[in-house]
């Protein structure tokens, strides 16, 4: 316990201290010690109240007492959290913070729980405060690279590194101001260039609002760097709340914004315009009337849009959006009918969907294929406040699209023409070179819908809650017709003689009527569940390593053989999301347990998946498959509330395997990966295993500068000759996450190296750094190490995160300061994991600094070591030993400890 019983030194200025003060004196020091004795006796909630007053009373113990103070601070807050007291929880930081107001440790911690409790951006903004702090503090970094992208998004980088989108902003602006729009508001300001611009070309009076608070107080930041202080009023609100004369003094003659996202309505640019032109802009050019001075009339910039279409071919969507296969991992997936992801723009869609998600086309490993020629879908002129409002009440539209290719039919992509002014547009079609994405609207459906040259798609399109819907609901071919919104499969193709077009089109939509009985009720996962369920390989090879492991067990285990028949196997899968493991554990002790008595199987599987839906699932597929209620049962169901986490569990018995789940699907190592594998460990039986029990970490030197574009404003040039670089890079974060590294556009400049291994039967929390030396193989620029992991289960089975059929993305970390190498160098690669967050610097052979100093190097050796010990004890001890888990490393370890004990607790099977 930190500093708990050493007494402080006297300061001279308290030995100094008048006479009056001495009752004070005595109170601090009573509570002091009271404070003392609370914390060695685990009063926490009692300590952390002394201590307030101490240090309230007496700051100058403050630097005397912070550890205690942390560390009194972080248990109290565990139990608050445990006790579900959120708000008393918050109170105490908040108390401990103004103490402590540069306090990163704290910061830190604070930042944990706000993140834990959802509170996205207000954590991000504390650990970005604690990073300030403490550029160096590992705990901060991880939390902040792990949530950075919520505070800036990465588009602003892409945005503000795309020359040619900033300049015609610019000429469409400066054309305006000139023009005689003298004031001028920016929507949705970002870093605030839009509106520096305006001020720049001559504009009168110029306002901004931004509604991210971090947005906000850089936009401020830019200005004042570039001398507008003061000149461009800048709102930290949304403009729909914005009010004349409270926040601008009158209407403004031009509004320029750039809040429009790859769906084009998705930011909300429908609703923000026609609140701008009821209440900010001056009244509208009417095109009857004689043109007025644009001083007295209102205009945006953008002008207006037109959104485009496509019907595309696409394995990559497909995957990640219906269920594409029948069996996987020994288990027929018949049983369960539909799966699809939550983006659907069906008509009983509801809230939990999405109607599209979006993709850079161009960069879809595998590729695409266009199954018709891009169409025309909508024409907006956000100029016109009538249009506007109307386009939301407008009828359905709807298109009859001829089929050019024949394919099977995966998704429409949808991309927009943005018409700044009548001369300067952007597109974000996918062949363009832009930083777009384009939307994606995938078709479900239980069955591939196949299409052929001169069928003809029916698309409706319509604007519902502000988004642009696009839905293919039937295919006519030789005047039949194929409805897509009610599809149960099989052939349903039902006839329409017509054979002209109209004809056909209109009877073919009069056939629409949805079916009385309505589709079976289909269920819904991620899209990376979805993507994880039609992998064959990774369930393939689950399926081999568990069968090999369970039929050992079997083997070599005597026990006990009840009236029941054997003593079960018990496998645990702690996977995040939904996952089958535990049930091909489960189908696979069925036919362990082939020839006995027993009509349950040998293996007693337990699931951790929490969704009633997934669980759902997992009961119709083991019914299918022959899989008895009693093999498979949902761990976190017997963790019904908050004193059934905490009760020990008496049993004696272990896990034969617990299979862990160790990659995010972004590409990053799971947090809290190793603690887990170490307690894990602790609880297996004799000759059981932890799936996987290795991971090794590969990467390769590439040049991208697309990778470089992502993560950070580059060039020395200012941006439309605005200071803008510095500031908004700050939220530069060196790794880059949810990388697709087979379209990557980039030079390979090695081969892939082996980069670390992590062995998951003997875990270290603190590995000491390593070093690689990789042989460059093409000259060239190294920007980054993109990496990602070969998951060993056994000596014999292994999947990788690099595969087409993978549902895992990869990472790569991102050099800011590119080498210059040339084919022949050596690169010594300096790898470090901290926790789960792996950190790699580059550095060319010949010019390398010693890279570790070797006194730090044995620091963290002997730390291992040490640590090694503790997880070494033997299962039957360890329960013990774990309760009193203890983190020595500052508050992040502290909070973490307490869900380490659930799980520990959570992780034991239950009394039989
Ligand atoms: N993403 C594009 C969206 N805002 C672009 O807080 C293209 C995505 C994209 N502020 C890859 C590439 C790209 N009042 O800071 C944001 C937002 C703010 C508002 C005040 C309002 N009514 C709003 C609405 C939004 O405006 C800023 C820009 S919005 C989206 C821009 C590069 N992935």
């Amino acid at each position: 316990m930190p500093n708990a019983t050493t007494r402080p030194k006297r300061s001279r200025r308290s030995r100094r201290a008048p006479r009056e003060d001495s009752a004070r004196n005595e109170l601090v020091s009573r509570s002091l010690e009271s404070a003392q004795q609370c914390l060695y006796n685990q009063d926490y909630g009692t300590a952390y109240v002394h201590y307030l007053l101490v240090l309230n009373l007496e700051p100058l113990l403050k630097d005397f007492a912070k550890e205690s103070f942390r560390f009194t601070l972080f248990k109290w807050a565990e139990e608050l959290d445990s006790l579900g007291r959120i708000q008393d929880l918050f109170d105490c930081y908040e108390q401990a913070l103004e103490l402590f107001p540069v306090d990163e440790v704290i910061l830190n911690s604070m930042g944990e729980h706000l993140f834990r409790m959802g509170f996205r951006d207000e954590a991000a903004g504390h650990f970005h405060k604690a990073l300030k702090l403490r550029p160096d503090f590992p705990e901060a970094k991880e939390n902040f690279y792990r949530v950075a992208n919520w505070l800036v998004e990465r588009w602003h980088f892409l945005m503000l590194n795309d020359r040619g989108r900033n300049y015609k902003y610019q000429l469409a602006i400066q054309k305006a101001v000139r023009g005689g729009c003298s004031t001028v508001l920016d929507i949705g300001a970002g870093t605030g260039i839009l509106g520096m611009c305006a001020k720049k070309a001559g504009a009168a009076e110029v306002y901004a609002c931004e509604l991210s608070k971090t947005m906000y107080e850089l936009a401020c930041e830019v200005v004042a760097a570039n001398d507008m202080e003061g000149r461009i009023k800048i709102l930290h609100m949304k403009s729909l709340e914005m009010e004349i004369p409270k926040d601008i003094p009158k209407r403004v003659s031009l509004v320029v914004t750039e809040t429009v996202d790859a769906g084009l309505f998705g930011e909300g640019i429908i609703e923000t315009l026609i609140h701008a032109w009821n209440h900010l802009l001056l009244p509208p050019q009417n095109s009857q009337d004689p043109p007025a001075s644009p001083s007295e009339t209102g205009r945006v910039i953008p002008a207006g849009a037109t959104v485009f279409g496509m019907a595309v071919q696409c394995q990559e969507i497909r995957r990640h959006h219906r269920l594409c296969v029948s069996a996987v991992g020994g288990l027929d997936l018949e049983a369960v009918g539909e799966i699809h992801s939550p983006v659907s723009c069906s008509a009983d869609a509801d809230d939990s969907t999405e109607p599209y998600t979006t993709e850079r086309l161009s960069r879809l490993p595998g590729g695409y294929t266009p199954l018709t020629s891009p169409f025309r879908a909508l024409d907006i002129d956000f100029n016109d406040p009538q249009e506007l409002e109307g386009l939301c009440s407008r009828e359905v539209s709807r298109l009859s699209l001829t089929v050019t290719q024949e394919g099977v039919l995966d998704a429409l992509a949808v991309w927009f023409q943005l018409h700044l002014d009548e001369e300067n547009s952007l597109s974000t079609a996918p062949q363009e070179k832009t930083c777009w994405e384009q939307a994606i609207y995938p078709i479900q459906g239980p069955q591939d819908c196949a299409v052929k040259p001169g069928d003809r798609l029916l698309v409706e399109v319509s604007c519902k809650d502000a988004y642009l819907r696009l839905c293919c609901v039937a295919v006519v071919r030789d005047g039949c017709v194929l409805r897509l919104d009610s599809w149960e499969g099989g052939d349903v193709w039902g006839s329409d003689s017509a054979s002209n077009p109209e004809v056909e089109l209109c009877s073919a939509l009069a056939g629409l009527q949805t079916d009385p009985d309505g589709p079976l009720e289909a269920f819904m996962l991620e899209c990376s569940e979805l993507a994880l369920l039609n992998n064959t390989h990774y369930h393939q090879n689950f399926q081999a390593a568990l069968n090999k492991l369970l039929t050992r067990l079997k083997e070599t285990r005597g026990g006990p053989v009840t009236a029941e028949g054997p003593e079960p196997l018990y496998v645990l899968d702690v996977s995040e999301g939904f996952s089958l493991i535990s049930l091909i554990a489960a189908h696979l002790g069925l036919h362990l347990a082939a020839g006995s008595e027993s009509g349950c199987g040998l293996v007693r599987a337990y699931s951790s998946v929490e969704k009633e839906q997934h669980q759902t699932i997992l009961r119709l597929l083991a019914q299918g498959n022959g899989v008895p209620v009693e093999a498979l049962e949902f761990w976190l169901n017997h963790v019904e509330d908050d004193s059934a986490v905490l009760q020990r569990p008496t049993t004696e018995k272990l896990w034969s395997a617990i299979v862990l789940d160790c990659v995010e699907t972004c590409g990053l190592l799971r947090q809290k990966l190793m603690e887990k594998a170490t307690l894990g460990r602790c609880l297996l039986e004799d000759g059981g295993r932890i799936f996987p029990e290795r991971i090794v970490i590969y990467g390769l030197l590439v040049e991208s500068d697309m990778l470089l574009q992502e993560s950070a404003v580059q060039g020395r040039e200012p941006t439309l000759g605005f200071n803008i670089a510095p500031f908004i890079n700050q939220f530069t974060v060196p790794i880059h996450v949810f990388l697709d590294l087979s379209t990557l556009e980039c030079t390979y400049l090695s081969e892939p190296a082996e980069l670390f291994t992590l062995d998951l039967m003997n875990t270290h929390n603190n590995y000491p750094a390593r070093e690689i030396m990789v042989r460059v193989t093409a000259s060239g620029r190294v920007t980054a190490v993109p990496f990602w992991y070969q998951i060993h289960l056994d000596e014999e089975w292994s999947v990788s995160t690099f595969s087409q059929e993978s549902h895992w993305k990869q990472a790569a970390v991102v050099l800011q300061d590119p080498l210059c190498v040339v084919a022949g160098d050596t690169v010594r690669l300096t790898v470090q994991l901290h926790k789960s967050s792996l950190t790699i610097s580059a550095t060319k052979e010949q010019d390398a600094p010693v890279a570790m100093e070797a006194s730090r190097a044995e620091d963290v050796v002997a730390m291992d070591t040490a640590k090694e010990e503790g997880a070494a004890v033997p299962a039957a001890k360890v329960e013990g030993a774990t309760l009193t888990y203890s983190p020595t490393t500052g508050g992040a370890a502290v909070t973490e400890s307490c869900r380490l004990e659930g799980f520990f607790m959570d992780s034991m099977p239950p009394n039989t």
